[in-house]
């Protein structure tokens, strides 16, 4: 496939998922490859096509919200998780011609591995810088701790999730050229307050702001992603009464 038919499908793609608060970035295999080691290598040839799938802020209102209030939440699956598994399908049914593999950023192997690491996917598609403890020079933290890695969107600040990837396994495209992400935290003081921030006191969430952000989480989508899993029924519930409640005042008036 020739760039322009590329550009063509991430359009239709792009529309398909119109405001639904969804967006996707293409990238080649090969370039998440040449980055990860080998236990986490994707069976495709290098030019094959992925794409990214990131939720900004307004999925929440935009496509979770109206996908509970048409299901039944059968409580065996976590509700976002279906949210989002719903939109890869329906993205797979309008695509009939190609040959289309969906990761979940969940989704792990038997022996507990992730299926693909999403964050190195932001970095090479170019859509979100993935700040890692080697982006630190001279890093301050003992070698034995762990500290994990974190992307920050340009537009978004931390106030977004990685989804998984769509892999078109019959479409190659050697022509994509590679974009670097916008790179907003370019200061290793930053960079440390970033790293420790997430690593030390993500449950307070201060590490999504440390940049400017266009859009943020609705206080409602802060508490649903506050509350614990095992809790959110009874939230969904009651985020559905606000549902109807405000599609009758629309109709009253
Ligand atoms: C397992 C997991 C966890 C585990 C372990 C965390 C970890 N990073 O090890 C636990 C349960 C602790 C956890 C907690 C949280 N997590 Co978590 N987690 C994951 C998950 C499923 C896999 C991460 C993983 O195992 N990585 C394996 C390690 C080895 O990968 P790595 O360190 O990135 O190393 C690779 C890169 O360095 C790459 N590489 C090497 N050289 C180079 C060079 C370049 C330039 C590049 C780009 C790459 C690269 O190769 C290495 C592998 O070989 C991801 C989703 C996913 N599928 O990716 C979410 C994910 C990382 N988690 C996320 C979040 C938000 C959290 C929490 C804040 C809770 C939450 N969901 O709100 C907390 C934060 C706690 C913390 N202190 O980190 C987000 C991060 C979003 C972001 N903006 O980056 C993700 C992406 C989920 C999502 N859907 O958005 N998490």
């Amino acid at each position: 496939m020739d760039i322009s038919e590329l550009s063509k499908l991430t359009e239709s793609i792009s529309i398909e998922l119109d405001c639904t608060g969804f967006e996707v970035k293409p990238f080649k295999i090969g370039w998440y490859n040449d980055k990860v080691d080998k236990r986490f290598i994707l069976p495709e040839t290098y030019d094959t096509i992925g794409y990214l799938i990131i939720s900004t802020p307004s999925m929440f209102e935009n496509a979770f919200l109206p996908f509970i209030c048409r299901q039944e939440c059968t409580g065996v699956k976590d509700p976002l998780d279906q949210c989002v598994a719903h939109y890869f399908q329906q993205i797979k049914q309008k695509f009939p011609d190609y040959d289309i593999d969906s990761i979940h950023d969940f989704e792990l192997h038997p022996n507990h591995r992730p299926k693909v690491l999403v964050q190195t996917v932001a970095h090479v598609s170019g859509s979100a810088y993935f700040y890692q403890r080697s982006d630190v020079s001279e890093d301050p933290w003992d070698t034995k701790k762990k500290m994990c890695g974190v992307c920050i969107h340009p537009q978004y600040g931390g106030w977004f999730a990685l989804r998984g990837v769509l892999i078109f396994k019959n479409i190659e495209c050697p022509s994509l050229i590679q974009e670097n992400p916008i790179d907003v935290i370019p200061t290793r003081e930053k960079r440390i307050e970033l790293l420790e921030k997430f690593n030390y006191c993500w449950q307070d969430w201060t590490y999504r702001d440390l940049t400017e952000a266009v859009e943020k989480y609705s206080d409602d989508q802060k508490q649903y992603f506050a509350t614990l899993p095992k809790d959110r029924k009874e939230l969904i519930l009651s985020l559905k009464n606000k549902i109807k409640l405000q599609s009758e005042e629309i109709r009253g008036s």
